[in-house]
């Protein structure tokens, strides 16, 4: 296994690590592959009811690795677009299409893709000193990741185009305010916080919920409309789970619900 990667399995809750702190756990290869391998186990283990992503050391993540693009080490220039095809376009897809719920602890810098990364995932939750950049401008680069998606969506023009184009970090307390993360949480009570949070989701409707997260990202894609239809025919699906019979039998008997993620 990768040590890039640290994965651990506790309570239908997989928490995974990025682990290259001494290059703030930027992406190289291996790290790209280790991490798709893990979120895609999380997709295929019904034993994983949410996701928790997180980094080492003192940063979250400085997108890729720029040692391993060093132009002095002469050769052609690389290609880029393959790289984002082969490696952070299937991720990206894979946070979004996992029908279980990822939360992001951003416990400090998060760069370039690294920042984007956690955009995408469904709940993120910031130390207050984590700060996020739009390294891209720096390089010469677009921002990637999703990233120009997410904060064009989510912030607007102005706002993302600023970020994109100036690279200025953006505090994590600001980030909230603006919408584009869940909270900023002091320091020292990021990771208990976070982990409550992802056992709490693990503990929870696991269908439901997948179902939930489906919903509110097709939403920004269709009209009303249509969108009436969908939760017509998820609400159907999320009727028939096992564990909205426990969570009505649940209120009714006036006891907590023991869902079981079915
Ligand atoms: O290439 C493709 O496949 C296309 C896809 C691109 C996706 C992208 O993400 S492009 C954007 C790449 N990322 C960046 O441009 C960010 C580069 N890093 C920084 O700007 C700064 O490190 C930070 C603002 C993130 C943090 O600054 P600071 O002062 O807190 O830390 P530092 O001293 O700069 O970094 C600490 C160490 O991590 C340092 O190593 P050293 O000198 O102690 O041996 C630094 O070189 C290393 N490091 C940080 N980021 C990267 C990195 N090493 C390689 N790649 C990095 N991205």
């Amino acid at each position: 296994a990768s040590q890039t990667i640290l994965s651990e399995q506790n309570s239908g809750v997989l928490k995974l690590t990025l682990n290259r702190p001494e290059k703030l756990n930027s992406f190289n290869e291996e790290m790209h592959l280790a991490l798709r391998a893990e979120v895609q186990r999380a997709h295929d283990d019904p034993a994983i009811r949410a996701v928790l992503l997180t980094g080492a050391g003192r940063g979250f993540c400085a997108g890729q690795d720029l040692g391993d693009r060093d132009p002095r080490k002469g050769g052609p220039k690389p290609d880029l677009g393959h790289t984002i095809e082969t490696f952070y376009n299937p991720l990206l897809r894979l946070i979004r299409k996992l029908d279980k719920p990822v939360v992001c602890a951003v416990n400090g810098v998060a760069a370039g893709a690294g920042a984007n990364i956690a955009f995408a995932c469904d709940i993120v939750l910031a130390a207050r000193s984590a700060k996020f950049i739009q390294a891209f401008s720096k390089i010469g680069l677009i921002p990637d990741a999703g990233g120009s998606w997410s904060l064009a969506r989510i912030l607007g023009e102005p706002r993302a185009k600023a970020l994109a184009l100036t690279a200025e970090p953006l505090m994590a307390e600001t980030a909230a305010d603006w919408g584009l993360i869940w909270k900023a949480i002091e320091d020292d009570a990021l990771m208990t916080e976070a982990e409550a949070l992802a056992a709490k989701l693990a503990a929870g409707p696991t269908v439901g919920l997948g179902l939930t997260k489906r919903l509110i990202q097709e939403a920004a894609g269709t009209d009303l409309d249509t969108h009436l239809d969908r939760e017509r025919d998820l609400q159907r699906e999320a009727g028939f789970s096992d564990d909205y019979a426990e969570g009505v039998a649940a209120f009714l008997e006036k006891r907590s619900p023991n869902f079981r993620g079915s």
